[in-house]
């Protein structure tokens, strides 16, 4: 089939989805029309969507972990300890590396030790292979919405499966979980993967059944420019909303700037909001997910809870209508479900105590606003010209063309040659622009702002600044300053 931005045919859409159905022998469980029965009669607390709008409505910001062990048994008490100990309000299921690459067959021995063992080998949950019965067994067990979470180019039938289930939102999207997952998967392939995906949900809301989707906005976690996560962030909302997606939640990772994270959170909300009606999808529920710290952590415990609570406190004063909680044992890896719990609760109490509370406008704030949007116009602009007003194929020679790069990817169709930098209060700004088409005037005061650092630094702008602000965060700065700036006790 050929890539373009237009709503699927009821006519391709079966037709490929035999195909998909016919990946593994669980898809023969997942039934449109019994789906769309279970989906009906979950009950509303129990919905991703309307918690989300209610959320948003009352102007809380809601919490939830990343979780997902091998066994359904194991899945269940790990996120029953999440919403019971954790109290978290929306519930995850992470989906392991094998299922996100749709190699099935590989879970199994990894799965059947699991359960021998009682210790679980597979990193997260294998929804594919524990079918629609094993995901539903698991729903009817929480208290809370459940969303699948993981990293899949492809991930079609893991996407039958878990709606077939009464999960309620779908994590993911053609560029998000393909530039930042994958290393040979094309654009083509995974814009035209996640538009089956986002047509399904299409189907679901023609079915009266309201499905979330969230694009995966942190994109390599790894320095990223607001602008460059919220342009994609925007493109793929356009995607999903062509097949018929009405509930998007758009997400951002904390850059850690407290300014800059507010400003992103509400840059990406608002020029959502204008792209979408202007592009004639007006009837979007748009909401948001604030990512607390996505880069390299510190080793220590107490060190990690400093990081966890400035990203609670970001999303609370951004007003995000969700976070994702990062735990103290982010640098050793996947956390027990102790210290999964602990950084929810530490974050809900970080949330509670700023509850009500924003960062009030000010001229910095609305400057800040300014230039992402700015800057998010000129990659959007670039992607529509390059496209001919089609969307999708706009994406696909906006990476060729590297209009649109995302820094530090392993994907070898991002070109990978903008590099990133903290600017002398920390903010992200652009050190090479590779060929990102912005204006002369966007380009000179990335450039200044960056100059004004290596000034206060004594040094000039250079790669190792780069190199300096990747390790900061897990060494206990925002800004990876030389060691005879930051040492003046030493002095
Ligand atoms: C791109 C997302 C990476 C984050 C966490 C990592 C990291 C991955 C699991 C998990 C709890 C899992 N993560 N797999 N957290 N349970 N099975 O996703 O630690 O923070």
């Amino acid at each position: 089939m050929e890539l373009r931005n237009v709503k699927w045919s009821m006519d391709s859409f079966w037709e490929v989805r035999e195909g998909v159905l016919g990946q593994w022998e669980t898809g023969r469980d997942a039934d449109l029309e019994r789906a769309a029965a279970y989906q009906r009669q979950i009950p509303l607390d129990k919905r991703f969507a309307p918690a989300l709008m209610r959320a948003k409505a009352a102007g809380i910001t809601l919490a939830q972990p990343r979780a997902g062990v091998a066994t359904v048994e194991g899945q269940i008490e790990l996120l029953l300890h999440l919403q019971d100990v954790g109290g978290a309000d929306l519930l995850p299921v992470t989906i392991d590396s094998y299922t996100r690459q749709n190699r099935y067959r590989e879970c199994i021995v990894g799965l059947e030790e699991s359960k021998k063992t009682g210790r679980s080998l597979l990193n997260g949950f294998p929804a594919v292979n524990h079918g629609v019965a094993g995901c539903r067994e698991l729903f009817e067990q929480v208290g809370l919405p459940l969303q699948a979470r993981h990293g899949t180019p492809d991930a079609r039938l893991l996407s039958e499966i878990v709606l077939a289930a009464g999960w309620t939102s779908n994590e993911g999207g053609g560029i998000s979980y393909n530039i930042p997952y994958a290393k040979n998967v094309s654009l083509e392939r995974s814009i035209l993967d996640w538009q089956y995906c986002d047509r399904l949900v299409g189907l679901y809301e023609e079915m009266g059944i309201r499905i979330n989707r969230e694009p995966f906005g942190p994109l390599t976690g790894t320095l990223v420019p607001p602008s460059m996560s919220n342009a994609v962030m925007i493109l793929e909302g356009l995607l999903a909303a062509e097949q018929g997606v009405k509930s998007l939640t758009l997400g951002y990772g904390q850059g850690g700037q407290l300014l800059q994270d507010v400003a992103a959170v509400r840059a990406l909300e608002e020029q959502a909001e204008a792209y979408f009606h202007a592009f004639g999808y007006a009837d979007i529920e748009i909401t948001t997910v604030f990512h607390q710290w996505m880069g390299g952590f510190p080793q220590d415990e107490a060190q990690a809870f400093g990081v966890v609570c400035l990203g609670a406190q970001a999303a609370a004063l951004a007003g995000a209508t969700k976070v994702i909680v990062k735990t103290p044992h982010e640098a050793a890896g996947v956390p027990t479900k102790e210290a999964n719990a602990q950084g929810i609760l530490a974050t809900q109490q970080t949330l509670r105590m700023l509850q009500g509370q924003r960062l009030a406008m000010s001229p910095a704030l609305q400057a800040e606003i300014d230039l992402i949007k700015a800057e998010t116009k000129c990659l959007l602009d670039k992607v529509e010209a390059l496209g001919e007003g089609d969307w999708a194929i706009g994406a696909v020679r906006a990476f060729q063309a590297g209009v649109l790069d995302v820094p530090f990817a392993p994907s070898r169709h991002n070109a990978g040659k903008m590099l990133p930098a903290r600017d002398n209060a920390g903010a992200i700004r652009y050190l090479e622009f590779g060929n990102l088409p912005f204006t002369q005037e966007i380009q000179d005061h990335n450039r200044a702002l960056l100059e004004d650092r290596a000034r206060f630094e004594g040094r000039t702008v250079s790669f190792q600044m780069v190199i300096d602000d990747i390790y900061a965060v897990s060494k206990g700065t925002l800004v990876g300053r030389p060691e005879k700036v930051i040492s003046y006790r030493k002095a």
